[in-house]
Parts: structure tokens; C-alpha cells; sequence
């Protein structure tokens, strides 16, 4: 009988999992915390990579990583900025919610060149 109960718990649990499988790849934006990460490096005084495509309506988190020294990103048409300073890793969510080309750049002034310091956001749908 305990068996029994074992087998069912187990044939319910496994049709929940299916459900909630079919339901993420079903749906184009995943959940939260499952979101595609996108990593970025930034040095003196390039990102790389300097151009990405996003889909429209798909949110991601880009990671950024400073190589040299302390760093900035900012994304203006998507409300983002971050520091990207030597030896962490910054986080920022983009909700790509509309089509277009759009910069970013490195907003930390000390020293030259950071002001040529950009990229840019490619939102298709
Ligand atoms: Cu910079």
C-alpha cells in the first residue's frame, strides 16, 4: 500500500513537472531567475562584445566585467546603469521592449578615452 502511494505521488509529481515544462517553453519570456545571461567585458576602452541583439519582449541580465580598471555602463533608452569596477561583477536586467538601435557608454570620466567608450543594443522582433 505504501508502495502504491509512493507511485502515485510520484506519477503526480512527474505530470506537474510536464505541465510546468510545456508551460516555459511555451511561453516566449521565461520566468525570472531563468533569464538568458549575457556577459560583457569592459576595458580600456572598448566592450566586448560591442554590438548585441536582443529579442523584443525577451528581458535579460547582462554581466559585466571590468578587465583593467573601474568602468561604467549606461543604457539610457532602458533606464540601466551601472559601475563596473574592477574585480566584481555587474548585474543589470534590460527589458528590451521595443525595436531599434540603441547605445551604450561608459560613464566613468576619469582619465581619457572613456568618453569613446561605447556599444550598442540591437532590439529585433
Ligand atoms: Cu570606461
Amino acid at each position: 500500500m505504501k508502495r502504491m502511494v509512493a507511485v502515485a505521488a510520484l506519477v503526480v509529481l512527474g505530470a506537474i513537472g510536464m505541465a510546468t515544462g510545456w508551460r516555459r517553453f511555451a511561453t516566449a519570456a521565461p520566468p525570472p531567475g531563468t533569464e538568458q545571461v549575457v556577459h560583457i567585458t569592459a576595458k580600456r576602452f572598448e566592450y566586448t562584445p560591442s554590438e548585441i541583439t536582443l529579442k523584443k519582449g525577451v528581458p535579460v541580465i547582462l554581466e559585466l566585467t571590468a578587465l583593467d580598471r573601474d568602468h561604467g555602463f549606461k543604457l539610457p533608452e532602458f533606464g540601466v546603469r551601472a559601475d563596473v569596477k574592477l574585480g566584481e561583477v555587474a548585474r543589470v536586467r534590460v527589458v528590451p521592449d521595443h525595436t531599434g538601435r540603441f547605445e551604450f557608454r561608459c560613464d566613468v570620466f576619469r582619465g581619457d578615452g572613456h568618453e569613446d567608450m561605447a556599444g550598442e543594443i540591437v532590439v529585433v522582433d
